[in-house]
């Protein structure tokens, strides 16, 4: 059972973010919009090994999860926007919004095209497997749902330096998976493979000086 601690009410039903005991994109964005708001939370992190026996627990079997008011609640895209509307970081025009949508919907579909690569090695423990799985994803799908970002943001953006021309979640989910891939902890992918991306990699540089971004804890946390 999820443990009594996690459903006790906080002194001020602040925000609960739920996940591994490890950094991953689809909480890391959604602290760093709280983070950059000064909006309090809580990070609670279950120890993967502890996994199976409170899987139950959570509405969508799935991490991350927010509390509210003693509420949970789950699935990525779903808790960036509420934490993006309470960080001001979505946006009040429609067509804005559903920009930095298709941001929030890319960083989902590129992680379902590697995915498999990774349970191969973390869950199957089969690492010639996982090689092969991974080689796959880097020849059909890497270049190609990096064009498709690079794309977007071209498309989409007159200076080129956040996605809707003002800082978003879009931005920040965008900077938080080029990171991802670009920071070598994904075997047999080199940095380089950035270089084919001029927009992105420029998107990416300026993110990391971008000084109200990269002060914040949670990105120093995550880039360390
Ligand atoms: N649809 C979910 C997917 C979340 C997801 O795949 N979470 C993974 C960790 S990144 C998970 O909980 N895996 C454990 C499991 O499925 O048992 C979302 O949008 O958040």
């Amino acid at each position: 059972m999820l443990s009594k601690k996690l459903l006790q009410k906080n002194k001020h039903n602040m925000i609960r973010l739920i996940y591994f005991d490890f950094n991953f994109w689809r909480v890391d964005i959604l602290r760093l919009c709280l983070g950059f708001s000064n909006t309090p939370y809580e990070m609670i992190r279950i120890p993967r090994k502890e996994w199976r026996e409170k899987k139950k627990d959570f509405p969508f079997g799935q991490l991350p999860v927010m509390i509210i008011n003693n509420k949970k609640f789950a699935h990525t895209h779903s808790l960036a926007r509420f934490c993006a509307l309470k960080s001001n970081l979505y946006d009040d025009n429609d067509l804005k919004r559903i920009i930095i949508d298709q941001v929030i919907d890319w960083a989902n579909e590129i992680t379902n095209k590697i995915a498999p690569s990774i349970r191969a090695a973390m869950r199957e423990k089969n690492l010639a497997k996982s090689k092969k799985l991974r080689k796959e994803f880097i020849d059909n799908d890497l270049l190609e749902w990096f064009t498709y970002l690079e794309k977007l943001l071209g498309d989409s953006s007159k200076e080129k330096l956040f996605f809707t021309d003002r800082f978003s979640i879009a931005d920040v989910t965008a900077w938080r998976v080029i990171h991802w891939f670009y920071s070598r902890k994904l075997d047999q992918i080199e940095p380089k493979f950035l270089n084919k991306f001029t927009l992105l990699k420029h998107f990416y540089e300026s993110m990391n000086n971008f000084e109200k971004f990269a002060k914040l804890q949670e990105y120093k946390e995550i880039v360390n």
